[in-house]
């Protein structure tokens, strides 16, 4: 199944959304008053973060029932009316199941807890002396892997938080419950599901110490990962909806599999290398400026890889892990509108399903919180102690934080210039950024000229055009590593993208050819090329896509076409 390749999902995070009951905090009715925006702005699935109930130690990635709706978001008949609203607008709902680990705040852990060995074996315990965990790995926010139990003389793995305990995916009973998981939300109408870190569910037989890295390359792309994900979509019919693995430190061979039709694994697969090419020496606390190079290079060999292996990419800069993309790769100053419309358009013409993250559309920023009680998540707060006991200052810890905590993409969704961005009538569960009377959703959606009716654009262009979602994929411009350039053909039809990656003017190579395409999309004003100085010239408006062809011969000289600072192109053969 592939009707889904012309679709594009919008991410909602419902805690900072949109918050219906005055409580701070984002619940499922408050989504349900926006899905006309939602609608306007062209969307095909909302993808919901977890909204089961769960101690929100990491933000509801930590369940504890996976069929009933957490008080704080509201109730099943709020969902079931979700999942109405959204269909009676042409909008399916893709939930997000976390089958990597439960709370243990779960029945199921509790059970294990209480002695039931039925029970223990649904996770994954250690026999072992209090002082000697079974292995030297490293959970993904720090600490060792491992909780020792000193009632059952056992240790249990964890591969994340220690309130979030790995199940056992060799244990078929688990591997039947979490079936019956689908087949209770697939029956109330949900279209879609997103499975987290689904990659790391098939543990290795042998656990051993890992003298290279943090345990990851043991359990990453597991020995049974592809017998398990097959199984799960025979035995509950989901090939027939929108799948997406969320797939950690993976490769592009596995990702391919996963996602080849012919495997009947998933729809298609997150997988992250693009989003670590400003991790200093891999380490995401470790700041560098980001190596654009590297970037283009990784598109290319995923792209290219992931067409030829017959694989299906999720494309996207931003989701509820990651920071604000117009912070880290665009820029925030004057070419902010221009940089984030860049961007924007850099992925959702490559090959592949884009995902919008709630405020992405905005051209929202990160947060700049300048106090560690700022920050609620999880990750972050442990990784500020762990930079401390490294001896970097609090200055220099907070600098780390605000530039890579995942809070940057959780604070409250920007709907207006009232109080508290329009997300709430009381004091939200994380402190709105300050720009919410800049950037915000009223200063947006009837301007033709802003960031979110250029992603208006850019949906109806993948509906439109066909070359998008079906055609094949090439990258362009090797001798200019600033620009990310790529040619889509399909049926005879093309298009030429061209990306400047950077805020300094530059050229690009251009085929004689092009000097008979249309431009059919860019993100600066018919202005000549180079206008310096000029508010509009800083991408203040776009071009209305087919109105007014520039034919690209007035754009090129001696066979070069000059891009501007974050500029895109696309032309039309
Ligand atoms: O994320 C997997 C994961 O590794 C992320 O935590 C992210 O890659 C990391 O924070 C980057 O440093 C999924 C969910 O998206 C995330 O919100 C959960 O915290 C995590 O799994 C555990 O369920």
């Amino acid at each position: 199944m592939t009707e889904f390749r012309d679709k594009v999902v919008y991410q909602i995070y419902p805690k900072s959304f949109k918050d219906s009951n005055k409580d701070g905090f984002g619940d499922l009715q408050g989504v349900i008053e926006k899905l006309d925006y939602l609608q306007e702005l062209g969307i095909d699935y909302i993808w919901i973060t977890p909204v089961f109930p769960s101690p929100q130690k990491d933000n509801g990635y930590d369940v504890a029932d996976y069929c009933a709706i957490d008080p704080r978001f509201g109730t099943m008949a709020d969902m079931e009316e979700l999942i109405r609203e959204s269909g009676r607008r042409g909008i399916g709902l893709m939930l997000d199941m976390v089958f990597n680990h439960t709370s243990t705040a779960h029945e199921w852990f509790q059970r294990a807890m209480a002695g039931e060995k039925e029970y223990q074996d649904y996770y994954i315990f250690k026999e072992g002396a209090p002082d000697r965990a079974p292995t030297n790995w490293q959970s993904k926010f720090g600490g060792s892997a491992w909780e020792y139990v000193p009632q059952l003389g056992k240790w249990y793995l964890h591969l994340f938080d220690v309130t979030q305990a790995d199940l056992n995916w060799e244990n078929t009973r688990v591997r039947e419950a979490l079936k019956k998981v689908i087949l209770f939300w697939k029956k109330k109408g949900i279209r879609g599901f997103r499975f987290d870190v689904v990659n790391l569910i098939s543990k290795p037989e042998i656990y051993e110490d890992d003298h290279e890295g943090d345990g990851r390359r043991f359990y990453s792309d597991g020995p049974h990962i592809h017998e398990y994900l097959k199984e799960l979509t025979r035995d509950t019919g989901i090939e027939e909806l929108v799948t997406v693995g969320e797939m950690s430190s993976t490769r592009l061979e596995a990702c391919a599999r996963y996602s080849n039709p012919q495997e009947r694994e998933l729809s298609m697969c997150f997988h992250f290398h693009h989003l670590k090419v400003d991790y200093k020496d891999g380490d995401k606390w470790a700041l560098m400026e980001p190596d654009r190079r590297a970037l283009k290079k990784l598109f290319e060999q995923w792209q290219t890889g992931m067409q030829s292996q017959g694989g299906w990419s999720a494309l996207f800069w931003c989701n509820h892990d990651q920071p604000r993309i117009v912070s880290r790769f665009g820029d925030e100053g004057r070419y902010w509108k221009a940089s984030a419309k860049m961007l924007a358009a850099s992925i959702h013409l490559m090959r592949g399903t884009p995902y919008i993250y709630q405020g992405e559309e905005l051209g929202m920023t990160n947060a700049h919180y300048s106090r560690v009680e700022q920050y609620r998540d999880v990750e972050s707060l442990n990784y500020y102690m762990i930079l401390l006991g490294q001896g970097k200052t609090k200055e220099e810890a907070l600098a780390i934080l605000a530039a890579r905590s995942r809070d940057n993409s959780r604070t409250p969704m920007q709907w207006s210039a009232a109080a508290y961005g329009g997300f709430s009538e009381k004091e939200p569960w994380i402190a709105v950024q300050d720009s919410y009377q800049k950037i915000n959703a009223a200063a947006q959606r009837y301007d033709d000229s802003s960031i979110f009716s250029f992603y208006k654009k850019l949906i109806a262009l993948r509906r439109e055009k066909a070359v998008i979602s079906q055609g094949s994929i090439a990258f362009l411009a090797p001798d200019n590593a600033d620009v990310l350039a790529y040619r889509r053909q399909w049926e005879g039809e093309e298009l030429v993208v061209l990306n400047n990656l950077t805020a300094e003017e530059t050229t690009v190579t251009a085929e004689p050819a092009w000097t008979a395409y249309r431009k059919i999309l860019g993100n600066y004003e018919n202005t000549a090329a180079g206008a310096e100085g000029q508010e509009r010239a800083a991408g203040q408006a776009d071009e209305v896509t087919g109105s007014r062809p520039d034919r690209m011969g007035e754009r090129m000289a001696e066979g070069r076409i000059v891009l501007r600072p974050y500029e895109t192109v696309v032309l039309e053969k």
